[in-house]
């Protein structure tokens, strides 16, 4: 897993995912508006391949609706939970006191979930041992990459940082507000639960509520 922080800005990578559906919206005879891609009225009609403009609009479409409503949701959560537990220690389990686990788990709880499992007692098992641990019947999990644009995650989610964290036991934390470049989480350990900014370095990736 490369640990170190992403070199790609925002705006390199929006140029890149613009180019690239601005490419087949136009070959299809659609075209660019500023804010967003919009198929221009009558164009696939116009167009000498209707069927490609007419599949892309379908393929881009069908689930981007089930997956806004997704995220609004796990918005919220994050949300509720921010709004419960910012300031307060939070210690789940009795143990080693108000552990970075222990905000992770509450945020399970507090959503009817079991508390999220490590499988060896580090906040890094949560994610390295997700085959195994029983997190994947709740949790879907996403690692993180340095090249796909879509590998952000979101308000929500779990993050999980590797060993170079948390004197080898890593660092897990709630995701509030992600883009490519930074991530905004409620942590706890140092501390009571607080919001903090991070770039990317040590982040192995996160995982989303099923
Ligand atoms: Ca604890």
């Amino acid at each position: 897993m490369n640990s170190t922080a992403r070199t790609k800005t925002t705006q390199t990578i929006t140029t890149s995912k613009t180019t690239a559906k601005a490419w087949t919206l136009l070959a299809a005879g659609a075209l660019a508006v500023s804010g967003g891609l919009v198929a221009a009225p009558g164009a696939a009609s116009a167009s000498a391949t209707p069927h490609q403009a007419e599949h892309s609009a379908a393929t881009e479409s069908a689930d981007p609706a089930e997956e806004v409503a997704q995220v609004a949701s796990s918005a919220d959560a994050a949300q509720a939970f921010r709004d419960k537990w910012e300031g307060s220690y939070i210690d789940v389990d009795g143990y080693y006191g108000a552990q970075c686990w222990d905000l992770v788990a509450q945020y399970a709880i507090d959503n009817g979930l079991p508390a999220l499992a490590t499988g060896d007692g580090a906040a890094a098992g949560i994610f390295e041992n997700y085959d195994t641990n029983g997190n994947a019947q709740y949790w879907e999990k996403h690692v993180n990459s340095t090249t796909d644009p879509d590998s952000v995650p979101k308000a929500g989610d779990v993050l999980v940082w590797d060993r170079s964290w948390g004197g080898g036991y890593g660092h897990t934390a709630v995701v509030l507000e992600a883009d490519w470049n930074n991530v905004t989480v409620l942590e706890q350990n140092p501390g009571a639960a607080n919001v903090s900014t991070y770039d990317y370095s040590g982040v192995m990736g996160w995982l989303s509520m099923k």
